[in-house]
């Protein structure tokens, strides 16, 4: 949706505001190109921001109140105060979210006041493309904006990769990081312990390609029991090579993703940089490998979708986020990109009932920039 049917969808929501304008924030959705289950050991990641994103118009309240309307009507309104803590909703309630980014702030500044919100998103739920952080930072930019508060960049980055663990998962830092840092055009390597972000052009003549394996990795449910085993068994991984003790069985193999995904984000900078297409390809497809095997957090759908894209012509794909669902990357030439979406929808849509959808599931995904808030009466994209 545009800046000024948000607006007007923020009137019908709240009334008409005043004195100030509504504002708007967008935080683009990620798509992690590869370095997949290690940011929370510490290690690089090579993610980008997408085009898609949540856009909130919002506008500040004098009370600490803060109540959120969201435009898809199967979300329901949500409303608490904002203060230092913050008693959430039930699990798995998408104001939860909006209640991290404000508790996370509220700790930080004493006596913020709320806002009136109206989310929209664009980005598939549950889909691995992280529409929760980016709600999450859209709701902590509009707090601030409405404040008058600025926190750093990097400090901000910190401060909502902790605030997010409110929702229950131990989760490592990097798309809070790459939603507030990305640059347009660009991928980004993210280092860890100190955050640092160093930007790669991504070449023009490259195409990523995002599909949904129409299997919802609800981070509410199952999937974050899974997500927070594996972060647990990272944390025991490190405790056993630090005793000097040798891993064995299933810690061997979480241990060898974790060392061998840790090398390959360096070789697919590389790789980028020297506009080598065939090589990040190729270790598209062993990160691949290597979470199904050895990590263990892929599914068929997962494997049928990238086994599919190879198949037509693609350079390389594997699945992207957390697993367990959700969607995978696909990377090849740009003109390639319509033939390998066709034979998607083909070979893997068509056949389970979703070929209408095609659109929908299936996009291309450009190199964008980092969250904003937009000035009033703009509209982006
Ligand atoms: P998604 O795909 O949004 O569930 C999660 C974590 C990341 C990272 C990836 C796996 C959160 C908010 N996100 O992402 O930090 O660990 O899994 O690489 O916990």
């Amino acid at each position: 949706m545009a800046s000024t049917h948000l607006g007007a969808a923020f009137a019908r929501a709240f009334g008409a505001p005043s004195p100030s304008p509504v504002h708007v924030v967008r935080a683009p959705g990620r798509v992690n190109l590869i370095g997949e289950h290690i940011d929370y050991c510490g290690l690089p990641v090579f993610p980008m921001a997408i085009r898609r994103s949540v856009r909130i118009a919002f506008h500040p309240r004098s009370d600490r109140e803060t109540h959120l309307v969201n435009h898809d009507p199967r979300f329901a309104p949500s409303a608490f105060a904002v203060n230092e803590s913050i008693p959430p909703a039930p699990a798995g309630d998408w104001g939860n979210y909006a209640r991290a980014a404000a508790q996370a702030l509220a700790q930080r500044f004493p006596d913020l006041r709320g806002v009136n919100a109206l989310v929209d998103s664009d980005l598939p739920i549950a889909a691995g493309l992280s529409s929760s952080s980016a709600l999450l930072v859209a709701m902590a930019l509009a707090i601030m904006h409405a404040n008058g508060v600025t926190v750093a960049s990097l400090e901000l980055m910190e401060l909502l990769g902790r605030g997010e663990r409110y929702v229950g998962t131990a989760g490592g830092g990097m798309d809070q990081a790459i939603i507030l840092g990305a640059r347009a055009g660009c991928a980004s390597r993210i280092d860890f312990h100190p955050l640092r972000l160093t930007p790669t052009a991504v070449p023009a003549d490259w195409q990523f390609i995002v599909a949904w394996s129409l299997v919802h990795a609800e981070k509410s449910g199952a999937a974050r029991q899974a997500y927070n085993e594996r972060t647990r068994q990272c944390d025991e991984l490190l405790e056993v090579a630090e005793g000097g003790a040798t891993l064995s069985g299933v810690l061997s193999r979480r241990f060898r993703h974790v060392v061998t995904e840790g090398t390959r984000v360096r070789q697919a900078e590389a790789a980028m940089a020297a506009q080598d297409l065939a090589t990040f390809g190729q270790l598209l497809d062993a990160s691949h490998q290597s979470l199904r095997d050895d990590y263990e957090v892929s599914r068929p759908e997962l494997d049928r979708l990238v086994e599919l894209a190879r198949e037509a012509g693609a350079a390389g794909a594997r699945l992207t986020g957390a697993g367990f669902g959700g969607s995978i990357v696909v990377l090849c030439r740009a003109e390639h990109a319509p033939e390998i979406m066709a034979a998607l929808g083909e070979r893997f849509y068509a056949p389970r009932g979703a070929a209408g959808d095609v659109a929908r599931h299936v996009f291309t995904a450009e190199p964008s920039a980092g969250a904003e808030v937009l000035t009033p009466g703009a509209s982006p994209e």
